[in-house]
């Protein structure tokens, strides 16, 4: 288990990449519903995020986009996309697995009972969108994840809404060793629907064959739903020894913090004030959806949103923190506006596995060399803009279906297809 690092696997943003507004409860979403998109924009944006973490000495890797149209969902629902209703075909539209936080919830093999390395990927039945993404992601994890080393289980049943490690949070010494895995779950939003179920939370950690003196499930709070949390990381990240959170998040923390304090030495819990930076700005901004990353150096890193830096109460925060000597030593901003535009920060868009890479697939691992021809692909074969009236459209939909196409074949993976 020597080799055990942590991989962050990027959704690379799709072809059809649009503001149809598709998420209750995802305000970014709502607010900028009905927009002209930029999908050679974003992807680009997501690749230079990717390439900005790999030079900061992280292991990177990457998830394909499904075929979209989803022409097979369509079919199930004994329509075309030509002749879909406009709403249906956006769902069929969707590039919404580029926020790979929602593919799958993780357990590395040091917390898991048989020392596989366990991933069960998410139903996201909450949403129509979302929930036609499973089989292809089923498919590509795997792929990916064939060898012995992996055990990936297919969704829990749809009883119960399960969104994946964006509900999902790991703590522990160092990537390679035994950790705490915290469930988070919702269970009521006000006006916007609790996404994560607690059985079907309890249902992964079984699959997983977690350890349940090591294994606790958290209520997220009601408030923090209601004020657009759609997902615990929206409010909440962890990374080695650090949980970084909003006062807000928890329905109940102190007993959480107990219980992380007795199993985890040094501990940290770092809190932002409700008085410093309100649950509204802490929303908008994204900053709990930053990337808690450790670097080689063994120190924390937050790779956070240009939003945080611009949104001054986050700013003020940010600094002071570092300032002070805070777990937090140092913050790197990155540009993911296109894909911040309807929900999805810097942590929604990439699915953290901790493995030894030895064991991967080697064509979803990336290295400068890679991300250089990608950014090709994209420049040439992604569309530049889409408007949503535009989504049935045959040429933009004969566009969409190359330039997955073009990208399978860059990256040798002609058996997604
Ligand atoms: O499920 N947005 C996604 C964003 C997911 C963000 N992921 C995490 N927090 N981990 C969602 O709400 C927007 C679709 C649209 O606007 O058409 C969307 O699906």
């Amino acid at each position: 288990m020597s080799g055990i690092v942590e991989i962050n696997f990027d959704g690379l943003v799709g072809p059809s990449h649009n503001y149809a507004g598709l998420s209750l409860g995802n305000l970014a979403s709502a607010r900028n519903a009905g927009e002209v998109s930029y999908p050679r924009a974003a992807a680009l944006q997501g690749l230079a995020k990717m390439r900005a973490n790999l030079a900061l000495g992280l292991a990177q890797g990457l998830f394909v986009p499904p075929p979209r149209p989803a022409r097979a969902w369509l079919a199930a629902l004994g329509t075309t996309i030509e002749r879909a209703e406009p709403a249906l075909a956006a769902n069929a539209m969707s590039a919404s697995t580029m926020w790979a936080a929602n593919a799958a919830t993780v357990s590395p093999a040091p917390d898991t009972a048989n020392g596989k390395c366990h991933l069960t990927v998410a139903n996201l039945k909450s949403m129509p969108h979302r929930s036609l993404e499973w089989p292809d992601t089923l498919k590509q994890l795997r792929l990916a994840f064939s060898r012995d080393a992996f055990a990936v289980h297919a969704p829990v049943p749809p009883a119960f809404g399960d969104e994946g490690a964006a509900n999902h949070m790991r703590l522990a010494g160092a990537h390679g060793e035994p950790g705490l895995e915290l469930f988070v779950y919702g269970i009521a939003g006000g006006a916007f629907p609790a996404r994560q179920h607690l059985q079907a939370s309890k249902a992964v950690a079984r699959l997983h064959r977690l350890d349940p003196e090591r294994t606790l499930f958290v209520e997220q709070s009601e408030e923090a739903i209601a004020a657009g949390a759609f997902h615990n990381d929206v409010v909440a990240v962890a990374n080695g020894r650090v949980l970084f959170a909003h006062e807000k998040a928890f329905a109940d923390k102190a007993p959480m913090l107990d219980w992380c304090g007795a199993r985890l030495p040094d501990f940290a819990f770092v809190e932002v004030a409700e008085a410093e930076v309100p649950l509204a700005d802490a929303i908008r901004s994204y900053l709990f959806n930053s990337q808690l990353v450790t670097l080689p150096d063994g120190t924390s890193a937050l790779v956070a949103p240009t939003e945080c830096r611009d949104t001054s109460s986050v700013k003020t925060w940010i600094d002071a923190h570092i300032a002070g000597n805070g777990a937090i030593r140092q913050v790197r901003y990155v540009d993911v506006r296109q894909s911040m535009a309807n929900g999805g920060g810097p942590a929604c868009l990439r699915l953290r596995v901790q493995c030894d890479p030895a064991d991967v697939d080697p064509r979803f691992l990336l290295d400068e060399a890679k991300i250089d021809a990608l950014s090709a692909v994209v420049e040439a074969h992604w569309p530049g803009e889409i408007a949503v009236d535009a989504l049935q459209d045959p040429a933009l939909v004969a566009h969409v279906e190359r330039a997955r196409a073009a990208l399978l074949e860059a990256l040798d993976l002609s058996d997604l297809l």
